[in-house]
């Protein structure tokens, strides 16, 4: 009896395959590996990720953007630049095509962007706290079919900036907002940020 059963231990041994071992495993943990379908990581090691796997099809997140353009015109007016170095009003446009980031460090945003700027236009002053800035990154909020809550980072600290609306195809933004230079207000910037899916 003791032989059969060793015997029968050894047959059984012989038959397990790699793919029982996966299977086995997968039950051991309880479930199977399940991709999570916005987070730039391959779950299920199928070498897909998110929206690319199969496995996503159909998934909401899988219907917003990964990567969107962005354009960008920051007006000032004269009053504002008499005091920040500049004589007369000026506009700067930055513009930027941008990818999804992981991982999302904007515990608000469904997602966050970044990418490249560039500046097709600009007769405004120097910056007297330094040069343009390179890279930009901004978080949205997929608040409904017609409107993205936007976020930009703001002395290191992801800030709303306010809702961008669907106009057709672009998602845009306006504000006109003062000018403070040390302490005082001197004059308003007029913004216009446009976002749209690439
Ligand atoms: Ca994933
Ligand atoms: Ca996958």
């Amino acid at each position: 009896m003791t032989r059969i059963l060793a015997l029968t231990v050894l047959l059984v041994a012989c038959n397990s395959s790699p793919e029982d071992d996966v299977i086995d495993s997968a039950d051991d943990s309880g479930a199977a590996a399940v991709e999570t379908c916005d987070n730039g990581v391959d779950e299920d090691g199928d070498s897909l990720i998110d929206c690319a796997d199969d496995d996503c099809a159909g998934d909401a997140s899988c219907a917003w953007p990964l990567a969107i353009a962005t354009d960008i015109t920051l007006a000032f007016d004269a009053n504002a630049l008499a005091k920040l170095g500049g004589a007369s009003d000026c506009t700067t446009r930055v513009t930027s095509d941008m990818d999804v980031l992981y991982p999302n460090d904007c515990a608000e945003c469904d997602r966050i962007y970044t990418g490249t700027l560039a500046y097709p236009s600009d007769d405004c002053p120097a910056d007297p706290n330094g040069p343009r800035p390179t890279t930009g990154k901004y978080g949205v909020v997929f608040t409904s079919a017609t409107t993205w809550k936007i976020y930009w980072v703001n002395q290191g600290t992801w800030t709303e900036m306010g809702d961008a609306t669907d106009d057709g195809s672009t998602y845009t933004y306006t504000a006109n907002e003062p000018v403070n230079y040390e302490g005082t207000e001197v004059g308003s910037l007029a913004t216009t940020a446009k976002y749209s899916a690439l």
